[in-house]
């Protein structure tokens, strides 16, 4: 048996039971090439500093010499959270790893076709001090297992969450979009939370000594349903900000006054309204065309019912409410160790 596939087999030993969400297919938006590397045998990076971005990527494919409307809320979120993360990252409570794979040595500032993956991460020892860099008196940093989340499949297990790139000029650039799942650290239940985003992007410039990666942006779109599985990080105790237990990330985002930027199953903007105004989203209202589909507290068009009727947020979990809010990430981060065995 070839040594990887070995180690492999105790990686999956070590992790204990695996989850459901291993058995689901990637979510990509273009085939790709047969996965010849297993997941860590590329270049990984741990994420090292993480913000939420005023800039954005094209997450729509509708960019004109005008700009962009993706990312339209990101000023305002960059503003009032853009360095939320910065404590989780001290702590060890957000890990991402990327890795480069398929990447031809030597390296030297280009490669056509290299296959970006994103990793939720373990800190392998606990220790936080060393998660970026050696610490005096030490001599190794930067240890990581792979979560179990993030890759499935038989052995050779692959990566869930992939997209094709090249790199020119030491610039990577993702070739087509495809959806991620990152560490969220802001949850306020003990169950480890993510969050999905959809069309996600990377750019990134790698310099060729690859020890770092810097200037990097990740961009994709929250749906709907995604920032509606994560909790509101302000539901701690009740305030203006948690009028109601268990809201989630969607109620927040919507009582700042934001509504989906990026239509993502092309019949016009969706939006959701706080009919009762208890703080928690009730009424989904279908795109109709360009505009708003909410009128003052009453849907334009359509009006999405509940699947539960019991619960009127369950609209939401309707697959007609598809669309997103665009996020841009601005990150940096350095060379890792991927580790298969404790
Ligand atoms: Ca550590
Ligand atoms: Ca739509
Ligand atoms: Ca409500
Ligand atoms: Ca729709």
């Amino acid at each position: 048996m070839p040594r990887w596939i070995a180690l492999l087999a105790l990686l999956v030993a070590c992790e204990g039971p695996t989850t459901a969400l291993e058995a689901e297919p990637p979510d990509t938006t273009t085939p790709l090439p047969p996965v010849e590397e297993p997941p860590g045998t590329g270049r990984v990076f741990v994420l090292d500093d993480v913000t939420i971005s005023e800039d954005g990527l094209d997450l729509d494919g509708r960019c004109t010499e005008q700009g962009c409307i993706d990312n339209r809320t990101g000023p305002f979120v960059a503003r009032r959270f853009g360095d939320v993360f910065a404590r989780p990252l001290e702590e060890g409570r957000m890990i991402v790893l990327l890795e480069v794979a398929q990447l031809d040595a030597p390296y030297e500032g280009s490669d056509e076709h290299v296959e970006l993956r994103v990793y939720r991460g373990y800190d392998v020892d606990a220790r936080p001090e060393n998660n970026f860099s050696v610490p005096a008196g030490e001599d190794t940093c930067c240890t990581f297992r792979i979560a179990n989340a993030s890759i499935f499949g038989d052995l050779p297990k692959r990566a869930r969450f992939r997209m094709p790139a090249h790199i020119d000029n030491r610039q990577l650039e993702v070739d087509a979009p495809a959806a991620v799942e990152i560490p969220w650290p802001l949850a306020i239940r003990t169950l480890p939370q993510t969050l999905r985003l959809e069309r996600a992007r990377v750019r990134m410039h790698l310099p060729t000594d690859l020890e770092t990666a810097e200037d990097g942006l990740l961009g994709g779109v929250a749906a709907f349903g995604a920032l509606d599985a994560i909790d509101n990080p302000y539901c701690r105790t009740i305030s203006p900000r948690c009028p109601t237990p268990h809201t989630s990330m969607l109620d927040l985002v919507l009582q700042l006054g934001l509504q989906a930027d990026i239509d993502l199953d092309g019949d016009g903007l969706e939006c959701v309204l706080d009919g009762d105004g208890d703080g928690r989203a009730d009424l989904c209202c279908d795109g109709v065309d360009e505009a708003s589909a909410c009128g003052a507290l009453a849907c334009r068009g359509a009006t999405v019912a509940p699947l539960d009727a019991e619960d009127p947020s369950s609209c939401l979990q309707d697959p007609r409410m598809a669309d997103g809010f665009s996020m841009t990430f601005g990150f940096s981060a350095v060379a890792a160790t991927v580790q298969w065995y404790p």
